[in-house]
């Protein structure tokens, strides 16, 4: 089984960080491979970078699919270009959002969100509702911290995800943590530890989940909504996704 865990932010660092954390929890025949967006932001933590992360993140679905990957993850907390990535791939699209939210309460009876800016709450609790779990979510906490400072080195950016942490189970009441940017997912284990609730990455979760639906031979179903999209000329910059979205699926 292949799966392709896909960073929609052009930053390699991360890309290794989640393609390792997803090979940690990947049974012995599944295959990961950590796939970095050939194009757009180096961070998402906007609308405008998440919007702009998509043609990049579709550019690697569709030469996955000329490639023959069995499921993908999209590896950034606002799940962008999911359900676009769903129109293209012929096996299961997971959002890291997603996958985690659905862990977190099949393992408590709520959960609260630390994420990185507080500018990216918002959307994180839109994906909440979306889901159908808002009512579940205590909080979206924000540590302040740009998606770029989790990389770099001799930040202290593990302290103070950790206090955050530890304010969402003193404070929110939360039975879980999720953790709200890839970029975080090596830190799951010691914040785990360290907080005394579990603690959840989208990244493994998600990487579990796409293999199991694999193993399942169950993916996105193509009856309506999820279908291939219309094949059409796309124009402009966009004129070289017009055949991603035509034969080549
Ligand atoms: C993220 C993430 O997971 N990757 C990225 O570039 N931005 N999420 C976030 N909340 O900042």
């Amino acid at each position: 089984m292949r799966i392709q865990v896909v960073n929609p932010n052009t930053t390699e660092s991360m890309t290794a960080t989640m393609g390792a954390c997803a090979r940690a929890v990947a049974s012995v025949g599944t295959t990961v491979e950590a796939v970095t967006s050939p194009m757009g932001p180096v961070s998402i933590e906007s609308h405008y970078d998440e919007a702009l992360a998509v043609p990049g993140l579709l550019r690697v679905v569709a030469a996955g699919e000329r490639d023959g990957v069995d499921g993908y993850v999209v590896g950034c907390f606002g799940d962008p270009g999911v359900d676009a990535a769903r129109e293209l791939a012929h096996g299961p699209v997971l959002g890291i959002a997603e996958a985690a939210m659905r862990t977190a309460v099949l393992l408590g009876r709520t959960f609260s969100v630390v994420t990185t800016l507080s500018r990216t709450a918002g959307r994180a609790w839109e994906l909440a509702a979306r889901f159908g779990l808002a009512p579940q979510c205590r909080q979206v906490r924000a540590c302040e911290i740009p998606v770029l400072e989790l990389e770099r080195p001799g930040s202290n950016a593990e302290y103070r995800i950790t206090e955050e942490c530890r304010r969402a189970v003193d404070e929110d009441g939360a039975d879980v943590v999720v953790l709200g940017c890839a970029g975080m997912a090596d830190l799951c284990a010691r914040i785990g530890a360290a907080v005394g609730v579990p603690v959840v990455d989208g990244v493994a979760a998600a990487t579990k989940m796409v293999e199991s639906l694999v193993a399942l031979g169950l993916t996105t179903s193509t009856r309506l909504e999820f279908a291939p999209p219309p094949t059409k000329p796309y124009t402009g910059l966009l004129s070289s996704f017009s055949r991603e979205t035509g034969a080549t699926i």
